[in-house]
């Protein structure tokens, strides 16, 4: 039976581009065949559980703005009946995916018997939705930054205790991610990190975290559990310090710890904002290493200093991050999750809708974008002309040389290298014309 929360709002289709209708895709068309491959293939777009129906619109300043009849969230028929509004929702946007922490789907119960058992009973009811509903799960994760035992870390909590519920905890959201057939898993270290030096052994609690991720990808082999795990960098926030600052700290941590092989990012745009970089400059770095998982699709402020989880609706910056994608050979299990909320003002059941159907247009629209630059070949033909010199034989051949070698026959050629442009307006320029 519908829940009602929805009335009056038809399913969202496609329109095309000329549409003025606010509550179509003018853009997103999942049919429609990108570089050879279904749109809805290559953006694998999800819903964010917490955005959309845990959020109740609080600020620093102020509490719930958002009045919804599954409030208050604390016993299980609300967290039923957000479940069937959640589906109900994927239904209008058919959306392809979602995501989720325990604590956006199941009542918190203040203790780990009690947790585990809604859990598991919050995850029956899901699966049970799923059978009627196209909607798949993208990835599962485990909230271990709101309730207070969680204050001084999870993996890396100075008290074993804490290391163990973490443990069970993360142990039970595994579990439920196999259970809903979930392409990845997710660990965002949340507060995986220090407010001060002063009473913090950062290499232990580094080790501890290694030794926490290792633990979880052995029993990922252990249950079969066929999808990623993945590990969301953030620099700041909660933590003043937080380890898992940025794409090139975590893959230099999972070197350390010799995970390389079995982890891979899911990178955020408003965290590579706050960490000082650009989306594609993070996007760029896990794809060198091959580690280029999922994405957190969202929109940071780019004056406030903090995480706002706004919506995407820049279509250069998105396309050049769909365009990093892409040239990394696309997403694997991996997909685009949208980490976005509406503002604590967008109190109406509309603007929930409103803001995806924005957010799977934008990103269409990028990832159109990109196709087409990568169809037209002309920034790689660029590239490749810029470092033309290193597919020569005098190219290479100093590549496997060693320093004195090197030094000697430049001085015996004597050459005298020529600076070339970096052509960055032209193309700049050239981006533009598919923007
Ligand atoms: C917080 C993170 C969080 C993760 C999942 O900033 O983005 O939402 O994606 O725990
Ligand atoms: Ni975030
Ligand atoms: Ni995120």
């Amino acid at each position: 039976m519908a829940t009602g929360f929805f009335d009056g709002i038809e399913r969202v289709r496609y329109e095309g581009a000329d549409s003025t209708n606010p509550m179509a895709y003018r853009h997103y068309n999942p049919d429609e065949i990108v570089l050879g491959k279904r749109m809805e293939e290559h953006l694998r777009l999800a819903v964010a559980w917490w955005h959309s129906f845990a959020y109740e619109g609080g600020d620093p300043f102020g509490g719930s703005t958002l009045v919804r009849p599954w409030h208050p969230q604390d016993n299980m028929e609300n967290a039923r009946l957000k479940v069937d509004v959640a589906f109900e929702m994927f239904e209008i946007l058919g959306t392809p995916f979602f995501c989720w922490h325990d604590a956006d789907i199941r009542p918190d119960q203040g203790d780990l018997a009690g947790n585990v058992a809604k859990l598991d009973e919050i995850t029956d009811y899901i699966a049970e939705k799923m059978e009627h509903s196209s909607t798949r799960c993208l990835w599962g994760t485990a909230n271990m930054f709101s309730h207070r035992r969680w204050m001084g870390g999870a993996s890396t909590n100075p008290d074993p205790d804490v290391f163990a519920f973490a443990a069970a905890t993360v142990k039970s959201c595994m579990d439920a991610t196999k259970k809903l057939g979930g392409a990845n898993y997710v660990l965002w270290g949340g507060r995986e990190g220090y407010e001060t030096l002063l009473n913090t052994d950062l290499g232990r609690e580094l080790d501890h975290m290694g030794r926490f991720l290792t633990m979880v990808v052995d029993y990922k082999h252990k249950i079969g559990f066929e999808g990623t795990i993945l590990v969301e960098p953030k620099p700041q926030e909660p933590s003043k310090h937080q380890y898992d600052y940025d794409a090139a700290t975590c893959i230099g941590f999972l070197r350390k710890y010799g995970l390389e092989n079995e982890v891979k990012l899911n990178l955020e745009q408003g965290h590579a904002i706050l960490a000082g970089h650009s989306f594609e400059h993070e996007l760029a770095v896990a794809a060198a290493d091959g580690m280029l998982g999922s994405i957190d699709m969202n929109r940071n402020d780019y004056q406030s200093g903090w995480d706002t989880d706004q919506f995407p609706n820049n279509t250069p910056e998105v396309a050049l991050a769909y365009y990093e994608v892409l040239r990394a050979g696309g997403f694997a299990t991996g997909g685009t999750n949208f980490d976005a909320r509406i503002r604590r003002q967008s109190i109406d059941p509309e603007d929930l809708i409103a803001s995806h159907v924005g957010g799977f247009d934008i990103c269409a629209r990028g990832l159109k974008a990109a196709a087409a630059m990568i169809e037209d070949g002309g920034l790689e033909a660029a590239r490749r002309e810029r470092y033309a010199g290193w597919e020569t034989d005098r190219g290479k051949a100093m590549l496997a040389s060693d320093l004195e070698s090197v030094a000697a026959k430049a001085l015996a050629e004597g050459i005298n290298p020529n600076p070339r442009s970096g052509r960055q307006e032209i193309l700049e320029n050239y981006v533009n014309r598919f923007v």
